[in-house]
């Protein structure tokens, strides 16, 4: 079973931002595809809920750096 968060994203200003997330979210166990747009200011993550929760892959984005807007 798969599950899929739609957060908001603050404060990625350059394409680099975006691999920062990315890879902040790509090394939490459990997650399975993170996806980050910078003009839409969203990350989608693919994910085991057995494994994660959504609140670890908010804090997950947080100690990347980055502001977490809202969930879906
Ligand atoms: Mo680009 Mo983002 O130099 O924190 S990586 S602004």
């Amino acid at each position: 079973v798969t599950s899929t968060l739609d957060l908001g994203v603050q404060g990625m200003t350059c394409a680099n931002c975006v691999g920062r997330v990315e890879r902040a979210l790509g090394k939490v166990e459990g997650v399975l595809n993170a996806s980050v747009n910078l003009a839409t200011e969203r990350a989608t993550v693919t994910y085991l809920p057995s494994a994660v929760s959504p609140g670890q892959l908010k804090a997950a984005v947080r100690d990347s750096g980055y502001e977490v807007l809202e969930t879906q």
